[in-house]
């Protein structure tokens, strides 16, 4: 995915929620995330950690609606294991995360890594395949300015 050129994220402020399920990989999607934000001269963050992510967006729900955030990245990796509990989990985020944005108008960023294994999970936490945190910012970044701009005053 290719970034908007000169994306500059000075005027905003980032709630960043992450789950510490699989936290080998979801450190990793928090490193990227904070490198975009420095990256991208994001004026304000402050970071959030759940046990899973499955509680994305209850949390994401609260920091959207506090008024006090441009936009909300939450950051994950639901990998498959022996039963189908890997798919509620996936799903529900996903559906949660994408309720929450269009309730309240702020944009809630999907960045949960659904794999089949960890090592598909490394290489889109900074592996070769990039990483998802980075680009959840740059998402974010690009959706809320887009919403400022079309905003009535
Ligand atoms: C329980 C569980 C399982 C099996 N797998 C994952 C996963 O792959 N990724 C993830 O983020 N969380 C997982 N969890 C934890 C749930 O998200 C949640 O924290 C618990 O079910 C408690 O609600």
């Amino acid at each position: 995915m290719q970034p908007e050129p000169g994306l500059d994220g000075s005027a905003l402020s980032l709630a960043i929620v992450v789950a510490r399920f699989n936290e080998d990989v979801t450190s990793r999607l928090l490193d990227g995330a904070l490198e975009a934000i420095k990256q991208r001269n994001v004026r304000a963050h402050d970071v959030f950690s759940v046990p899973g992510s499955f509680e994305l967006p209850v949390v994401a729900k609260q920091l959207a609606e506090s008024g006090r955030y441009d936009a909300v990245v939450c950051l994950g990796a639901v990998i498959r294991h022996e039963t189908d509990h890997y798919l509620h989990i996936a799903t529900q985020a996903a559906a949660g995360i994408q309720r929450v944005a269009i309730d309240s108008g702020v944009p809630c960023i999907f960045g949960v890594l659904t794999c089949d294994n960890e090592q598909q999970a490394l290489a889109r936490a900074g592996g070769e395949r990039g990483n998802k945190g980075f680009e959840a910012v740059e998402s974010a970044i690009e959706t809320a300015m887009l919403l400022q701009s079309v905003r009535p005053d």
